[in-house]
């Protein structure tokens, strides 16, 4: 009798159990689907994949001071990008133009020559302000991502870090800024709302679509910078430029 009501009611419980771990699952699956990203055309995204350079330095750099406008240091793995698949590096060995066309050090084809690593000879350093690197990219493409390192052999800030995008080669017209983090206008394009930050070999990988997920069209990308935390010159070891040909 006592035998009999036990396993009843165990097999009760295991009902229950069984019940809510049906449950859980379900609730698992709903939760699954909903945190699949998709893009701004419904499509399944995928995460970018970025080959990076080996670091040159460890641990925090103590020399830059924290500030509001700067962001925080953060030394773990920075968390995937979300792209349509299919995504390319459309700068790759496509031609550069500068504000300054005779660089101090290095050459002009740096920039998209495919080497980040950001040892000497890896990296292209031009003049003392304000100076621009701009590239061609040979067709008009719908641009998702820009990944760039200036110089990652010390933590550094560069200054008023400004990226355009443009069908004009000029930069007259239809220009989208994509990125601006000159807090304070010092390179008198207007006040940006990004964020500074400190270079590692990670670099900087920026989000470039508007807020409703729809990437950027354009042909040429332009870069500014404004000196940075150790000199008042400006360098490049690699931008790449993530997208697809505009259909
Ligand atoms: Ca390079
Ligand atoms: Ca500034």
């Amino acid at each position: 009798m006592m035998s009999r009501t036990w396993r009843s009611g165990a097999l009760g419980w295991g009902v229950v159990l069984g019940g809510c771990w049906a449950a859980v699952c379900v609730w698992a699956a709903g939760y699954a689907r909903a945190e699949e990203p998709s893009g701004a055309a419904g499509e399944q995204l995928v995460p970018l994949e970025i080959k990076l350079p080996r670091p040159l330095f460890q641990g925090t750099p103590k020399h830059i001071k924290p500030a509001p406008t700067l962001e925080k240091y953060v030394d773990k793995p920075r968390p995937p990008l979300m792209v349509p698949p299919g995504l390319k590096n459309l700068a790759l060995k496509k031609k550069v133009t500068s504000s300054d066309s005779e660089p101090i050090v290095g050459e002009l084809t740096m920039v998209t020559d495919g080497d980040k690593e950001g040892s000497d000879g890896s990296f292209v350093e031009l003049g003392p302000g304000k100076q621009w690197v701009q590239i061609d990219l040979e067709q008009q493409a719908d641009l998702y991502a820009i990944q760039l390192w200036h110089y990652h052999a010390e933590g550094r800030v560069y200054q008023d870090v400004i990226i355009q995008v443009s069908d004009d080669p000029q930069f007259k017209t239809g220009v989208v800024t994509v990125f601006n983090n000159d807090f304070d206008n010092s390179s008198g394009m207007g006040v940006g709302k990004h964020l500074e930050y400190i270079e590692d070999y990670r670099g900087k990988l920026i989000d470039i679509r508007d807020e409703k997920g729809r990437p950027v069209r354009g042909r040429y990308v332009r870069l500014y910078s404004n000196g940075n935390t150790s000199n008042d010159l400006n360098h490049y070891v690699e931008v790449e430029v993530y997208g697809k040909p505009a259909s």
